[in-house]
């Protein structure tokens, strides 16, 4: 099913040649419009007419959060504020938050870009959607809401948060769809039991998942749980908001919208460009944007481009699922940690709750991490010696994925603060 299928399968050579056109265009305007970019740019001694293909962007410097920060706030628009009808902003945990700010036209294309996620997820328009992303100056939201209005589905634009009210609404109003992030899709589950409803009385096929790192597990939990089809969904505040890229049917890689990103995959210590298949940083460069054009923005998600076509019949090419963000990734004792890869290992053994937690803290010289994961309710905690080999076996299953030593600390049921937006993994106590 799509919902553009022109564009969607259009041949490799007409999408490259179309974002060859759009790409110099975009650093013609962006160069003309931001002062940022023309300064970058005459630094490094680059006319934006020298600009004729895609290894020629290779020669562009990279764009990062941080130069949004120092443009705050409407210093990277490209247009004039009568231009611009909607602004969003991402807070970040430091500093300053990143706005970012859209034209009728690029809410038109946000709009249409969410409409195919949708579609490739599988939702038409008789489905009922149930949008518990947060509305706000969060893109999830939003976004979802005016690709669901687009292909003329019943969106229920509920928010965030208030779990009961989300159960109640699910139940009586025949959800069909349910869109949030995959820790709260995975709270909300756990509510579903605890107040005896049954899977048979919620009419949920498909949840559209996204906005934080969630492994392959994860997501086999969460489609039992709560009997759907669970879709992976990307994006980012600074590229658009989701509906950069989104999982098929095939449920293999998110392809992403290549006719209006061009995307790259970097070595993120040298900024080497990588070949397909390798892993290292996503990067885009935004093609048709008018209020933010955006050159080479690194995301800090880290992932590599999927060789072959999809059987879906889509030409945009796939990303593998986002393993986590740079600045996310722990050193450990100089060993590189993602929280996915621990998430991995814990809801492969099937004997623990899919909660945990990261404690990153120093003993001495030496950086410790604890795991701390939630234990089910039907292992009694008087069972020492249950207890103490469930609590081997994770840190032995741990150890052989991580190669480092670990501390695991099992805790008491829902002990783990559960999450209604992004849920917070990591607790690094080093810096204290
Ligand atoms: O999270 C946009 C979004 C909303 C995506 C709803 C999907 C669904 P930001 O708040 O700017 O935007 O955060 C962007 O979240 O750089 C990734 O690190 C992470 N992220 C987003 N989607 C995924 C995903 C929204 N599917 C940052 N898997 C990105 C892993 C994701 N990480």
């Amino acid at each position: 099913m799509y919902w553009n299928e022109q564009k969607e399968c259009m041949s490799r050579d007409e999408l490259e040649s179309l974002q060859k056109k759009r790409l110099i265009k975009t650093v013609e305007t962006a160069f003309h419009n931001v002062p940022h970019y023309r300064r970058v740019f005459q630094a490094m001694g680059i006319e934006p007419y020298e600009m004729r293909d895609e290894k020629d962007l290779q020669k562009l410097p990279f764009c990062q959060k941080q130069d949004l920060r120092d443009n705050y706030p409407y210093d990277m628009f490209a247009v004039a504020m009568q231009e611009v009808v909607r602004i969003h902003s991402s807070s970040g945990t430091t500093g300053k938050p990143t706005v970012v700010g859209y034209t009728r036209k690029d809410i038109n294309t946000w709009s249409e870009l969410m409409a195919r996620s949708l579609m490739s997820a599988g939702i038409q328009r008789q489905d009922v959607i149930q949008n518990a992303y947060g509305y706000g100056l969060f893109t999830g939201g939003l976004g979802i809401h005016y690709g669901a209005e687009k292909i003329g589905a019943s969106i229920i634009p509920i928010s965030g948060g208030n779990t009961n009210r989300q159960l109640m609404i699910m139940k009586d109003y025949g959800s069909t769809a349910i869109t949030c992030t995959p820790s709260y899709a995975l709270y909300l589950a756990e509510s579903i039991e605890e107040n005896g409803i049954h899977l048979k009385d919620l009419k949920l096929k498909v949840g559209i998942f996204g906005a934080e790192p969630w492994s392959e597990n994860m997501r086999k939990e969460i489609e039992q749980r709560l009997n759907l089809k669970a879709i992976d969904i990307y994006g980012l505040s600074e590229i658009i908001g989701p509906g950069v890229a989104v999982e098929c049917q095939e449920q293999n890689g998110l392809h992403v919208m290549e006719d209006h990103f061009f995307m790259e995959i970097i070595d993120p210590d040298t900024g080497e460009v990588l070949p397909e298949g390798e892993k290292g940083e996503l990067v885009f460069t935004s093609l048709t944007k008018e209020a933010l054009p955006i050159i080479r923005y690194r995301t800090g998600d880290i992932t590599s481009i999927l060789p072959g076509s999809c059987a879906c019949g889509r030409s945009f090419r796939r990303i593998g699922r986002i393993e986590g963000r740079s600045d996310d990734m722990l050193i450990i004792r100089g060993v590189n940690v993602f929280p996915s890869q621990i998430e991995h290992a814990l809801l492969q053994m099937g004997e623990v709750e899919p909660h945990y937690q990261l404690v990153v803290y120093r003993q001495g010289q030496l950086d410790m991490l604890e795991v701390q994961v939630e234990i089910s309710e039907s292992i009694l905690f008087d069972e020492v010696r249950s207890l103490e080999e469930l609590s081997n076996k994770i840190r032995s299953n741990i150890e052989s994925i991580l190669g480092i030593s670990v501390k695991i600390k099992l805790v008491e049921p829902k002990t783990i603060p559960r999450s209604e937006g992004k849920a917070k993994r990591v607790i690094d106590r080093r810096g204290q």
